[in-house]
């Protein structure tokens, strides 16, 4: 299967298949940038990534946003069909995860060792045209980069190695906020190094191979290696190459690397930032790095996460990759699981499909959901639909919900449960309420409302199916 080396093959692949505007025309970096990645977001499922070679002010300035922006770029970045239905990008990033792990290969000759800012040089704004995204950011922020850490206690051992998604806000010419969630592996790592009274030594990487964009924001064991998922995914050994600071193994064809260490014991102020919930996150005290080295290619593509008011990119790079790794864990208990749409807002709300056993199974499938690792801080509503329903087609989701729900019996309301501090519903912060909703139709000895008879759709309608898709394509 196709995969890429780097971001620039991936580039080349959406501009190849028609996927990528260039815009050399000059624009402003505010709120030209964003404004135009929001305007694609509106466009729905045709939205393009967008590639700005020309942003005032700047004398050398390229600009990628939304790569991964929508459906056909989701599965060009992992070497499907453009045309691949959401449904199947699902289920084929299910059948590759049982790949995991492909081990990555060293590499040697990184195009990010072509230049190199040390010492007093180190400056992010000689190297990154940076820009705010949404127009309430406490500052400037990098928003898709790949950060690498490893544990202090177990330097060696590459499968505690983590590559993560988290954002980044600039703060100096040298200097960058970090927020490491409490659930996420490098607060893991973070907590280890302070308590030995040391720095975490880190490297962040911009620009990079989409299968490891997708991998490193998959919520995944923490002894389960990113990069060995990153394999997987895209069928292929990742190539990595040593950061020449840290000795951290880094995607070999990175655009920009910068390499320094996570300060111990010291937090700042950090935010607000416009998150994937469509609402800001306040200030928060946050870790600090500290940027001792950049390496990075000449001409370097800033690739850049585009969010806003959901549906924006964020939505498409981590939606499959939530309904992976729920799909896998609720299987193991429940094979009678068909499917999983957990793609609204990272699993806040998922949708799972059954075939049930006995009356109350598809509730006990669905409080199954909120205690799995991911949904322990997601997964505040599930909704259970019986397995002739599509989780990924909300128009029968929501016939599920206008006809086989009754509000009185349905719903399996809990109180105080765990959330992400992030959710800006959860009261207190990080606690909410949770609620499964049973859109399925009751089975004995269950044996609630008038579901015996449903209208199904005639035998011959596969047959029709065939007929009319040929006859749309022969138009
Ligand atoms: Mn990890």
């Amino acid at each position: 299967m196709t995969h890429y080396d780097d971001f620039r093959a991936f580039l080349d692949a959406l501009d190849g298949a028609g996927r990528l505007v260039r815009i050399s025309e000059p624009v402003d970096a505010e709120p030209d940038l964003a404004a135009a990645a929001t305007a694609a977001a509106r466009l729905g499922d045709r939205e393009p990534a967008l590639y700005f070679t020309s942003v005032n002010g700047f004398t050398d300035a390229r600009v990628a946003l939304n790569a991964h922006g929508s459906w056909a770029n989701h599965a060009i970045a992992l070497g499907m069909e453009p045309d691949t239905p959401v449904r199947e990008q699902v289920a084929e990033l299910t059948r590759r995860w049982d790949d995991f792990p492909v081990a990555p290969t060293h590499r040697e000759g990184a195009p990010f060792l072509q230049n190199t800012l040390e010492g007093s040089e180190v400056d992010l704004f000689r190297v990154l045209p940076l820009f705010r995204v949404n127009e309430g950011d406490g500052g400037f922020f990098l928003d898709k980069a790949a950060v690498i850490s490893r544990d202090p206690d177990h330097w060696d051992d590459t499968d505690r190695q983590n590559v993560g998604i988290y954002r980044l806000q600039v703060k100096g010419t040298d200097k960058l906020g970090l927020q490491p969630g409490t659930i996420h592996d490098v607060a893991q790592h973070l907590r280890h190094s302070e308590e030995r009274g040391e720095d975490l030594p880190i490297a962040i990487a911009v620009g990079n191979d989409p299968a490891v964009t997708i991998a490193a924001s998959t919520p995944m064991a923490y002894d389960q290696s990113e990069y060995e998922m990153a394999g997987a995914l895209r069928g292929a050994p990742v190539p990595l190459a040593k950061g020449p600071l840290t000795g951290l193994d880094v995607p070999w064809g990175a655009e920009v690397l910068l390499e320094g260490a996570v300060l111990g014991r010291r937090r700042e102020f950090e935010g607000p930032f416009g998150e994937f919930t469509g609402h800001y996150s306040g200030g928060r005290a946050m870790a600090v790095i500290r940027v001792d080295r950049i390496s990075y290619r000449t001409d370097p593509v800033f690739e850049h996460l585009h969010l806003g008011r959901p549906w924006t990119e964020i939505d498409y790079l981590m939606g499959p990759s939530t309904c992976v790794p729920l799909f896998k864990q609720l299987r193991e208990d429940f094979p009678e699981v068909v499917a999983v749409n957990a793609m609204y807002t990272h699993g806040l709300v998922a949708i799972v499909s059954v075939r049930p056993r006995q009356g109350g199974f598809a509730r006990a499938v669905g409080l199954r959901a909120m205690t799995t690792r991911h949904g322990l801080g997601y997964c505040k509503i599930v909704i259970v639909v019986d397995e002739d329903v599509d989780p990924f087609d909300l128009p029968q989701v929501m016939w599920a919900l206008s006809t086989k729900v009754n509000p009185d019996e349905d719903m399996v309301h809990l109180s105080n449960m765990s959330i992400l501090p992030l959710d800006p519903s959860s009261s207190p912060v990080g606690i909410s309420g949770k609620v499964v909703i049973d859109a399925t139709a009751p089975v004995e000895p269950d044996r609630r409302g008038r579901h015996g008879h449903p209208v199904r759709d005639h035998p011959e309608t596969q047959r029709w199916l065939r007929v009319l898709r040929e006859r749309i394509k022969e138009r």
